[in-house]
């Protein structure tokens, strides 16, 4: 899977991209990330990217000029690539549109800071906008590492279990919260671990497990829970009343 990332700050990536799977998943050549500073398409002396909105109002505004430029070239060199604008304004992420993205190989993730972009980069390019959820970042590149950091998820041989993206709380045909984990020591300031789980006995461990996945699901997200009005298929969560 291959990511071409349009940004400002490419400096914020570089950290998150050591991380072990990560980078495990580099170095087998599993994934590709390529990072691409707007600056460096620029038209200006200054190498300035952005200026301030036509009709006034606070903030700047990334200009077209080098954001359309830079995206044709990438596009020239990754004709099926898909195109995402990271904004608040876009569609939420959910695992299942994670799970449907995933299908691709090739990923252009654009970026935005200040007061967004020029509208006629979304007129041009047509990308897909996509949020991360209904709060607001200083910019898009937290939102592009998400992305990344769930698709990867999705790329066969990247977690080190081929089953444990299709565990995950949230995948299709999964939605409840995971069970609590413990390990050494057997108890730690009067807190001890269940004694189910140290009996050996994995039918009953699995149910116990089973048991605690439901009730943590049912007490903090029993929204997620099947019911009435929402199929089996249908994991998004319900709407609130
Ligand atoms: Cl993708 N970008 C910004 N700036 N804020 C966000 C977001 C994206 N998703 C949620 N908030």
């Amino acid at each position: 899977m291959r990511f071409d990332v349009v940004t400002l700050f490419p400096e914020m990536f570089p950290g998150y991209l050591s991380q072990s799977i990560l980078n495990k998943s580099i170095e087998a050549g599993l994934i590709d990330v390529r990072l691409h500073d707007l600056r460096d398409w620029s038209k200006e002396k200054h190498k300035n990217v952005d200026d301030r909105p036509y009709g006034g109002g606070p903030g700047m505004v990334l200009m077209v000029e080098p954001v359309v430029e830079c995206v044709e070239s990438i596009r020239s060199e990754r004709p099926l690539a898909r195109t995402i604008l990271l904004t608040p304004q876009g569609e939420k992420l959910t695992q299942r549109k994670v799970e449907s993205l995933s299908d691709n190989e090739d990923f252009i993730f654009l970026c935005g800071r200040y007061e967004g972009f020029d509208q006629r980069v979304v007129d041009i390019l047509q990308p897909e906008e996509i949020s991360i959820g209904d709060f607001v970042l200083n910019g898009g590149e937290v939102a592009a590492m998400v992305l990344i950091d769930t698709l990867i998820r999705m790329v066969p041989g990247v977690l080190g279990d081929e089953n444990s993206s299709i565990q995950d709380s949230f995948s299709s045909g999964n939605r409840m919260l995971e069970f609590s984990q413990y390990t050494r020591p057997r108890e730690y300031r009067g807190f001890s671990v269940p004694e189910i789980l140290l009996s050996g006995n994995h039918g009953k461990i699995r149910e116990w497990r089973e048991q605690e996945s439901l009730k943590r699901t049912k007490e903090r997200r029993a929204d997620l829970l099947p019911s009435v009005e929402s199929s089996d298929k249908d994991i998004e969560p319900r709407n609130k009343k």
